[in-house]
Formats: C-alpha cells, sequence, structure tokens
C-alpha cells in the first residue's frame, strides 16, 4: 500500500477517511492542518504538521490527497492542487467500492468518490473534484477541475459543469444544462437553463 497524507483535518477529512480506508489502497499516515492543532487526532489519525512540510514529505514518496472541503469557493483546494502539481507530488484519486463508476467513465487525478455515488456511461469528471456521498452523475455528465457535486444532487445526461463550481446538496440539473466556471448552486436548486460563469442560483426553479 502506499502512504498517504491527508490535507486538511475537518469535517471533509473525516469523511474521506471512511473512503480511503474502505478502499485499502493507499495507508493514511498522517495529516496536515493549521499550526494550532498539530498533535491532536482525526479519527485515529494524527496531525503531523502543517502544509510547509509537503515538500518534504513528497521527498519520501508519500502521496497526498486534499481534504479540505469546498462550500462556497474553490481557491483553496485549486491552490493546494497547483502546489503539489508544481512540486510532481503523486496525488491520490479514491474511490469508495460502495460507488457505481462505469468502466466507460473517467475520473482524473485528485478527485474522490465518496460513498453511494452513481457515475454513469461516458462520463468525465475532472480533476481534484469531490463527487460527494450519494450524488448521481447520468450518462455524458462532463465536470470540469475543481468542481464539488454534493450529497444527493442529481446531474442529469449530458449537463455540462465547468472548473471550480459548486453544486449543492439536492440540487437538480436538468438534463443537458450547462453551468459556466465558478458557479454556486445553492443547495435543493433546479436548474432548468444553462447558467453562466460566476453566478449563484437558489430555488425552484433556479433563479
Ligand atoms: O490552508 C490550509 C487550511 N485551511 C484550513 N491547509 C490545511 N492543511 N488545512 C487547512 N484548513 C483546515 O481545514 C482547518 O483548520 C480545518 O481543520 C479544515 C476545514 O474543516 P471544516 O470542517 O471547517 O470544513 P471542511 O472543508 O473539512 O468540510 C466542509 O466541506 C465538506 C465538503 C464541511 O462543511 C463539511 O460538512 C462538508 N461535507
Amino acid at each position: 500500500m502506499k502512504n498517504l497524507i491527508l490535507i486538511g483535518g475537518g469535517g471533509h477529512c473525516k469523511a474521506v477517511i471512511d473512503v480511503v480506508e474502505a478502499e485499502n489502497k493507499y495507508k493514511i499516515v498522517g495529516i496536515l492542518d493549521k499550526a494550532e492543532v498539530v498533535g491532536e487526532t482525526v479519527m485515529g489519525y494524527k496531525i503531523i504538521g502543517t502544509d510547509l512540510m509537503i515538500k518534504e514529505l513528497k521527498e519520501k514518496g508519500n502521496s497526498f490527497l486534499i481534504t479540505v472541503g469546498q462550500i462556497k469557493s474553490p481557491d483553496l483546494r485549486m491552490d493546494l492542487f497547483i502546489l503539489l502539481k508544481t512540486i510532481g507530488a503523486d496525488v491520490a484519486t479514491v474511490f469508495s467500492p460502495y460507488s457505481y463508476v462505469s468502466k466507460h467513465a473517467k475520473v482524473g487525478e485528485g478527485s474522490v468518490i465518496m460513498h453511494h455515488v452513481l457515475v454513469n456511461a461516458n462520463v468525465v469528471v475532472g480533476e481534484n473534484c469531490i463527487i460527494n456521498t450519494k450524488a448521481l452523475l447520468e450518462h455524458d455528465v462532463q465536470i470540469g477541475n475543481h468542481c464539488h457535486i454534493s450529497t444527493s444532487s442529481v446531474i442529469n445526461g449530458g449537463c455540462l459543469i465547468n472548473s471550480g463550481t459548486f453544486v449543492g446538496s439536492n440540487v437538480v440539473l436538468v438534463q443537458g444544462v450547462e453551468l459556466g466556471e465558478s458557479c454556486l448552486i445553492a443547495a435543493g436548486a433546479v436548474v432548468t437553463k444553462n447558467v453562466k460563469s460566476n453566478q449563484k442560483i437558489i430555488g425552484n426553479p433556479g433563479k
């Protein structure tokens, strides 16, 4: 098993630990977080240091996974991913054994497919995405880099979601809808029309 360092030790990290343990492909050897919590543990795994240790840990052969979540802005996850790629670090891609991912789908580096996700035929998921618990990505969906598709959201066939966009819990995207970059789709919204970049959408029908 490869040794894995998790970056960010909050709520999303706990959910990801459960997936990594279930997949049983990586051995978690530590978590990086803010200086004030170094020495604490998260579900039995020690916070061993801050992001200043990333380069040194990479030289020692560790793989990494970004486990800070993404609610409003993708910026921190994007910055961490760029840092990891710049230094040539190995970034894990993690799949829950309790998800279904079609053999005709592609999932990019650093993305995590959480429990009970369904990724159907011909889907493309970009890099550094969170496809969170119970999300559905129907046939031909395309998702850019650094997106978070939250719990129980339904992304119907042929939808296109551009980079840095956040889709809240229980959102429904009707078939074929396109979301621009860095949009925020609030929980429960039903999106029936294309959305330009940097827009916030709420309600049913989404506005
Ligand atoms: O720059 C950083 C940094 N900034 C904050 N580097 C590192 N390594 N860690 C950082 N953190 C840490 O991320 C905080 O100190 C804290 O431990 C963690 C964020 O935890 P929190 O529980 O506030 O949020 P989250 O991002 O893990 O989870 C949110 O997003 C998930 C997708 C929550 O809202 C969850 O409920 C949600 N499922």
